[in-house]
C-alpha cells in the first residue's frame, strides 16, 4: 500500500507523526508557516508546502490553505496532532467533504464531546461517575436557580458547555455570587464560544487530575492504556505528567476503566482519546473527554510499549485493532517533563536563538523535541521546546532517572523552565505523591525562587 499523509501541525508533534509514518511506509507532506521554515521535521518530510504567514490564523488554522496543500500534494489523509484544528469538528467535516480522511474520530463525535454537557451525559450512560451538578436548561426564575444551587451546595462551579480545559468556568462561593456570576459566565461564554449554555457542578476542592487513555477502531474493538496523573500544572498548563497514576483505589479504577471501554462501544469511537477525571476520596469524577492525541501520550507508550501515533494512522487506514486488552502489560513507571521556552521565575515567554543545546540520553530516556543548536524559537506559537520522558521500574527510580536526564540536558541562548523541573524532582511532596492540582501554585511556588 502506498499512502501519503499531510501533517497539519508543527513542532515536536509534527516530528513525532513523521517518525510514525516512516515506520509504516507512509509518505508525508509537511506544511509550515513562513516563520517556521527551519523546523526540524521539514527535513524528514517527503514534501513540504508553505501555507501562509506566521500568524496561526493565516497558517495552521487556515483551513482553505491546508486543504489546498492537501489537494496539490494529493494526500489520502490529514494528521491534526494536538492544538490548532485537532478538535475542530468543522475542520474534520471539511476534510471528509474534500475527500481527505481526517485522522481522528468523525466530526459528529468531536462535536458531541466538544459540548461538555453532551459529553457528561454520554459518560453517565456508560456508567461513568460524573461530577454531581445540574446540566439541564436553567429556569428563568432566580429563586428556582437558587434552589438548584442549594441542592448542589456551595462552593460550586459554573461551566460553559462549549468551554473546557479551564476556559469558560467560574467558582461561586456563596449564594450572593450566584446570579451575577451566572450572568457574567454566560456572557463570557457567548463572547468566547458563541454559545451561552452553562451547567453547574459541585466544586471538588483538592483533587488530583487523572486521565485515562483509550484507543478504539470504530469497528467494535477498544482498549485502554491505563491512567496518567497530570496534577502538576500551572494555569491549566500541564508541566509534569506520569503514568500510571499512583495510589488509586483499585475497585474504582477497575470500574472506571471498564466504563471507559463501554463508552467507546456505545458511540463506536474511532481513534485515540482521553477521558479526564478529578480524583478525590477514592472517586473518579469525569469532567471532559479529549478526542485527540495529547502532549503527554509518551508516558502511556513507555509503560505499555504501545505506539499511540502509529495506532492513530493504522486505525485511519481501516486496520482493525487485534491486540486484546489482556495482552497489554503495564511495566514500571514513566514521567514526562515539559521543557518550555519561558522564564523559570516569572513564566514570560523566551523565544530566540538556541546558541547551543545538548539532549539527554541513556537507558530509559526519551527526548521528543524539534529543537537543535542554531534553531530560532519563533515567538508566535506555544512555548513547548522538548519533552523529556524517563521510564524505570518504579516511580522513585523514574524520578532519579529524570534527575539525571535533566542534569545532562542544557539549552543556551534562551530561558527555559529547566530549573523548575530539577527542583520538582527533589521536592518531598512530589516525591511522596502527596500533591494535588493545587500544590504547584498554592504551595510549591510559595517556597520557590
Ligand atoms: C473543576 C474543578 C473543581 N471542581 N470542576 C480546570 C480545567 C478543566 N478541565 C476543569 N477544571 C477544573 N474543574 C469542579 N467541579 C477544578 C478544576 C481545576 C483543575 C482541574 C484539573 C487540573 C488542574 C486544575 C486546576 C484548577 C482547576
Amino acid at each position: 500500500m502506498s499512502h501519503k499523509v499531510l501533517i497539519a501541525n508543527r513542532g515536536e508533534i509534527a516530528l513525532r507523526a513523521i517518525r510514525a509514518c516512516k515506520e509504516l511506509g507512509i509518505k508525508t507532506v509537511a506544511v509550515y508557516s513562513s516563520g517556521d521554515k527551519n523546523l526540524k521535521h521539514l527535513k524528514f518530510a517527503d514534501e513540504t508546502v508553505c501555507i501562509g504567514p506566521v500568524s496561526p490564523l493565516e497558517s495552521y488554522l487556515n483551513v482553505p490553505a491546508i486543504l489546498s496543500a492537501a489537494e496539490v500534494t494529493n494526500v489520502k489523509a490529514i494528521y491534526p496532532g494536538y492544538g490548532f484544528l485537532a478538535e475542530d469538528y468543522s475542520f474534520a467535516e471539511k476534510c471528509d467533504e474534500s475527500g481527505f480522511k481526517f485522522i481522528g474520530p468523525n466530526s459528529e463525535t468531536i462535536k458531541m464531546m466538544g459540548d461538555k454537557i453532551t459529553a457528561k451525559n454520554i459518560a453517565e450512560k456508560a456508567g461513568i461517575k460524573v461530577v454531581p451538578g445540574y446540566k439541564d436548561a436553567l429556569p428563568e426564575d432566580p429563586e428556582k436557580i437558587h434552589a438548584i444551587a442549594n441542592e448542589i451546595g456551595y462552593p460550586l462551579m459554573i461551566k460553559a458547555t462549549a468551554g473546557g480545559g479551564g476556559r469558560g468556568m467560574r467558582l461561586i462561593e456563596n449564594k450572593d455570587q450566584l446570579i451575577d456570576g451566572l450572568e457574567v459566565t454566560m456572557q463570557e461564554a457567548m463572547n468566547a464560544f458563541g454559545n451561552k449554555v452553562v451547567y453547574f457542578e459541585k466544586f471538588i476542592s483538592d483533587p488530583r487530575h487523572i486521565e485515562i487513555q483509550i484507543v478504539a477502531d470504530g469497528k467494535g474493538n477498544a482498549i485502554h492504556l491505563g491512567t496518567r496523573d497530570c496534577s502538576i500544572q500551572r494555569r491549566h498548563q500541564k508541566i509534569i505528567e506520569e503514568a500510571p497514576a499512583s495510589d488509586l483505589n483499585s475497585e474504582s479504577l477497575l470500574n472506571t476503566l471498564n466504563s471507559c471501554l463501554k463508552l467507546c462501544e456505545d458511540i463506536n469511537y474511532e481513534g485515540v482519546g482521553t477521558l479526564e477525571f478529578l480524583y478525590e476520596n477514592n472517586n473518579f469524577y469525569f469532567i471532559e473527554m479529549n478526542t485527540r492525541i495529547q502532549v503527554e501520550h509518551p508516558v502511556s507508550e513507555m509503560i505499555t510499549g504501545f505506539d499511540l501515533v502509529k495506532a492513530q494512522l493504522k486505525i485511519a487506514l481501516g486496520i482493525p485493532i487485534t491486540l486484546k486488552q489482556s495482552k497489554i502489560s503495564f511495566r514500571g513507571h514513566a514521567i514526562e517533563c515539559r521543557i518550555n521556552a519561558e522564564d523559570a521565575k516569572n513564566f514570560t515567554p523566551s523565544p530566540g536563538l538556541i546558541t547551543k543545546m545538548h539532549p539527554p540520553g541513556g537507558f530509559g530516556v526519551r527526548f521528543d523535541s524539534h529543537i537543535y543548536s542554531g534553531y530560532e524559537v519563533p515567538p508566535y506559537y506555544d512555548s513547548l521546546l522538548a519533552k523529556i520522558i524517563t521510564v524505570a521500574n518504579s516511580r522513585s527510580s523514574c524520578i532519579k532517572r529524570m534527575t539525571s536526564a535533566l542534569d545532562e540536558f542544557f539549552v543556551e541562548g534562551i530561558e527555559t523552565n529547566h530549573s523548575l523541573h530539577q527542583e520538582l524532582m527533589h521536592d518531598e511532596v512530589f516525591g511522596k505523591n502527596k500533591h494535588t492540582i493545587n500544590y504547584l501554585e498554592n504551595e510549591f511556588f510559595k517556597n520557590y525562587e
